[in-house]
């Protein structure tokens, strides 16, 4: 078998998507994600460019080796662009290996290790009534685990809240990345936020009860000493986790908010590589990797990180906004349900103009995602509807103190 054409579809139904379409000489195509949101083009240049000639006339079974030729052969190592770009190969390696086979992807991987992935969605509010509907929105759309993030009085834009409710006014689904030529100027205080949180999710607990499982992302933005004492705060209201407290560039940091508290700790979706965890999976850091398929290597890299967290008792929760495309999502579904330590799946939904462009089939009820029994990864492109949807530029916004400096978004 031998690779004949591989090419790289730009594509923006909703949103950006940078997607790699990878065609052998027996006819099976493969399918992989390389969006890095926001910085897109790259990804697509970097595969047009300096990828797809090294891929023609190369076998596409030969997965492990192409991975490790594309990571050694560049000589510089890691990043997201360099990643993304390996993803969007190595999973479409994997989904015509899977084609060839005539098996869903899973059934490669290991076969299911459970019946369906548990997934959360992401509820928000600009005040309780506001996020105590969204909940009950979700909880209406078949999700059984709710991440809930909300305004915090004296700041106008917080991640994570929707700005208004959709125009049929039923969805609040929040949407970072912005359609302007700059990236949207936010503000951001974080005593403000350590002041609020807390009674927020008093709210939620005593309206929605013991069991539903909350989660909450704090996006990078505390120091160790102030995550330490959030995770302390929120300890009488049993998060299932509690995100990208610090910007954990710096591992060791994580010491200090592990020593103060027990909330459980997912970290990773800005990661690339295995190596971003080392310390932090060794000394039992965290709780969740949040790694993306799609920014992380793809499917072989991540099972290598999800096999060494699996040592030390560390579970996945594969990132899941809807800047990972139906293919990096579908990529990440065969992941979780081949693999032991799965913990959960982040799964936000796409639009509809996104699933005319992205058929799917993969499945979603009460609280379960399933991949699928389609052969590969179950995701088939409509290029003709893709090229309706040309690339629009999008920013994420960032973050200014009230003083002006800039903070971590
Ligand atoms: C999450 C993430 C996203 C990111 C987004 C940036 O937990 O889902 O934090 O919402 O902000 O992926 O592109
Ligand atoms: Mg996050």
């Amino acid at each position: 078998m031998k690779i004949i054409a591989a090419d790289v579809i730009v594509t923006s139904p909703d949103r950006n998507f940078v997607t790699l379409k990878i065609t052998t000489d027996d006819g099976i195509t493969g399918l992989g994600d390389g969006t890095l949101n926001g910085r897109e083009l790259s990804v697509a240049s970097y595969l047009a460019d300096h990828v797809v000639p090294l891929l023609i006339g190369r076998d596409p079974q030969r997965i492990e080796d192409t991975w490790q030729f594309l990571y050694r052969s560049a000589y510089w190592r890691r990043g997201p662009v360099t990643m993304a770009a390996i993803a969007a190969v190595d999973v479409a390696l994997w989904d015509i290996k899977a084609k060839a086979a005539g098996m869903p992807l899973y059934q490669l991987l290991g076969g299911a290790s459970r019946n369906g992935i548990m997934a959360y969605g992401h509820a928000s509010g600009r005040d309780l009534p506001e996020l105590f509907d969204s909940i009950r929105r979700h909880l209406e759309l078949g999700y059984r685990s709710i991440r809930v993030q909300t305004s915090v009085p004296g700041i106008n834009a917080v991640y994570g809240v929707a700005a208004q409710p959709s125009l049929d006014g039923k969805r609040y689904d929040y949407e970072p990345a912005q359609r302007t030529a700059l990236p949207a100027e936010e503000d951001w205080d974080t005593r403000a936020y350590l002041r609020h949180l807390p009674g927020v999710f008093e709210a939620v607990r005593n309206e929605f009860g013991p069991e539903l499982p909350l989660l909450h992302d704090g996006h990078h933005r505390m120091t160790p000493i102030q995550a330490a004492k959030l995770g302390k705060a929120l300890e009488p209201y049993d998060l299932f986790w509690l995100e990208d407290c610090t910007p954990a560039e710096n591992q060791e940091s994580l010491r200090l908010v592990r020593r103060h508290t027990t909330t459980p700790l997912a970290i990773g979706e800005v990661f690339n590589t295995v190596w971003d965890y080392q310390t932090l999976i060794r000394e039992q850091l965290i709780d969740y990797v949040r790694s993306a398929v799609t920014h992380t290597g793809g499917i072989t890299a991540m099972r290598k990180l999800l096999d060494f967290a699996a040592q030390y008792q560390i579970k996945s929760g594969i990132h899941g906004p809807t800047d990972i495309s139906p293919v990096g999502m579908a990529a990440a579904l065969h992941l979780d349900l081949a693999i032991h330590n799965f913990g959960i799946q982040e799964y936000m939904q796409h639009g509809a103009a996104t699933d005319e462009v992205f058929r799917q089939s993969f499945s979603f009820a009460e609280g379960y995602l399933h991949p699928g029994e389609r052969p590969g990864l179950g995701v088939e492109l409509d290029e003709e509807a893709a090229a309706r949807f040309p690339y629009v530029p999008a920013y994420l916004p960032f973050n200014r103190l009230k003083d002006g400096t800039v903070h971590d978004w």
